[in-house]
């Protein structure tokens, strides 16, 4: 085998109303409700397909290949149809592809079958989504969280391949050989492991609040982006910091990629946190998973939520980041108040005519993360959105104590001072949880 980074083909088999579906024939195979192919909704179509392409850039594959089938029926053996599977056949092997990401749910068989008839890994939306958010959670509650997904996606997958081979068995039974004893021996272990992990994650969650400010030790203020998937939220993560990490660096990127320091206009620093996207059609087994990778949201001073300004689904998609959102207030996770700490970027307005074109509601700005455009404006709000969540406090420092005078003023705005023998008589604009980090060492 070649040495390099693993090359990807990714296909999105494409239904007209892809939430349908359909009806079943005699012979197992799904009709979906007609549609002329040629009609398919391409500009949707296109959009999840950069969608799908983008995940799996994010986890460092390099998609060499991409393809959209439209999708007439479901065929149980390989969800695509036999040409379909022949075409994509051949350009798998004349690409060189050594993965294939197909996005759509695919049963244990049409995995298998696809994996034989292109002679490559084949992997499933859900497996992909499932790979991105185990690199990418931080906390223990957030790793456990997205290993009990790992365990119940696998769990479900050895009861349907199990009831396959059952039913090539005619039924019989007595004729269960090591196979099924195998498979009911591995459903025993995934469902012990996964009753220790519900427990742990109790645990864990009732000393939560614990863990929560350890991470306060970052010692400047941290601005999380959040957004779909293609929003832009990298791009403007590295226009912002000035790093030039392309896609090919992004194999041999550093330990913690998502976390880099930014100075504002006003000198201020902040620490820009890069989170993991928001998926449309999020499977329904992963939400957990997914707001487990959020955590770092809640210990944000300021939110950017980045949008794709130019998306088809624009505003379906700020609608479902607001309700995970409201979701995570629901369950305690983030505060009631983080709209008040949320800038929207409307971002790509590049490809809608410039900033100016864009209309923004107050507290939004446009920007193009790709142009430059609106990065300055971008840059004075987060500047506002922080001064504005600090509180003016008064503090008297006995004249021994030059290092603490030195802290409030790397971390506050030292409005007012007066120094005596006494020491210094300071007013000093600090935010909420430096100001409780000062007064804990006092
Ligand atoms: N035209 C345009 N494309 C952009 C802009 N920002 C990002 N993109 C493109 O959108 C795609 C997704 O960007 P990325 O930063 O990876 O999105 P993320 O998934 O939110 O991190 C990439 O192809 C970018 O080049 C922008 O302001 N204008
Ligand atoms: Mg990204």
């Amino acid at each position: 085998m070649k040495a390099g980074p693993t090359r990807a083909a990714v296909i999105l088999p494409w239904a007209r109303s892809p939430g349908s579906r359909g009806t079943e024939t005699g012979n197992g195979e799904m009709h979906l409700p007609p549609g002329d192919p040629a009609r398919l909704d391409l500009r949707a179509a296109d959009a999840r397909l950069a969608e799908a392409v983008g995940l799996t850039a994010s986890i460092g594959l390099v998609v060499v290949h991409s393809a959209i089938l439209p999708l007439r029926i479901r065929r149980p053996s390989t969800l695509l149809g036999e040409g379909q599977v022949q075409i994509q056949a051949a350009a798998i092997r004349e690409h060189d592809v050594t993965v294939a990401i197909v996005d759509a749910a695919l049963s244990p068989v049409q995995q298998r079958n696809l994996e034989r008839a292109w002679a490559c890994k084949v992997i499933d939306r859900t497996g992909l989504i499932l790979d991105i958010f185990g690199e990418r959670a931080a906390t223990r509650e957030g790793t456990l969280q997205v290993e009990l997904a790992h365990l119940e996606y696998q769990r479900s997958r050895l009861v349907r391949s199990w009831t396959h081979l059952e039913r090539q068995r005619g039924g019989f039974g007595f004729l269960g050989g090591p196979g099924e004893t195998q498979i009911e021996a591995d459903r025993r272990l995934i469902g012990d492991r996964i009753v220790r992990i519900k427990k742990e994650l109790e645990q864990v969650r009732r000393t939560r609040g614990l863990h929560r400010s350890a991470r306060r030790r970052v010692p400047f203020p941290v601005v999380a982006l959040v957004g779909y998937t293609n929003a832009g939220k990298s791009t403007l993560f590295n226009a912002l910091t000035g790093a030039e990490v392309t896609a090919r660096d992004q194999l041999f990127a550093t330990l913690d990629p998502t976390m880099r320091g930014l100075r504002l206009p006003s000198g201020r620093r902040v620490i820009l946190s890069d989170t993991v996207g928001f998926i449309s059609e999020l499977p329904h087994e992963l939400v957990e998973a997914f707001r487990a990778t959020l955590e770092e949201v809640s210990e944000a001073d300021v939110i950017l939520h980045v949008r794709d300004a130019a998306h088809p689904e624009s505003a379906a998609q700020k609608a479902d980041v607001t309700a995970v959102l409201e979701g995570m207030v629901a369950d305690g996770t983030l505060d009631a108040a983080w709209r008040s700490r949320t800038i929207e970027v409307l971002n790509k307005a590049d490809l809608l005519g410039g900033i100016d074109a864009v209309s923004t509601r107050p507290g939004a700005v446009a920007v193009s993360a790709i142009t430059g455009e609106g990065l300055p404006a971008l840059q004075a709000a987060i500047d506002a959105r922080i001064a504005a969540g600090m509180e003016t406090t008064e503090y008297e420092i006995p004249p021994q104590d030059g290092a603490r005078l030195a802290w409030l003023y790397q971390h506050g705005e030292v409005v007012e001072r007066q120094d005596d023998d006494s020491g210094s008589h300071v007013r000093v604009r600090l935010l909420p949880a430096d100001r409780a980090k000062f007064d804990r060492q006092e």
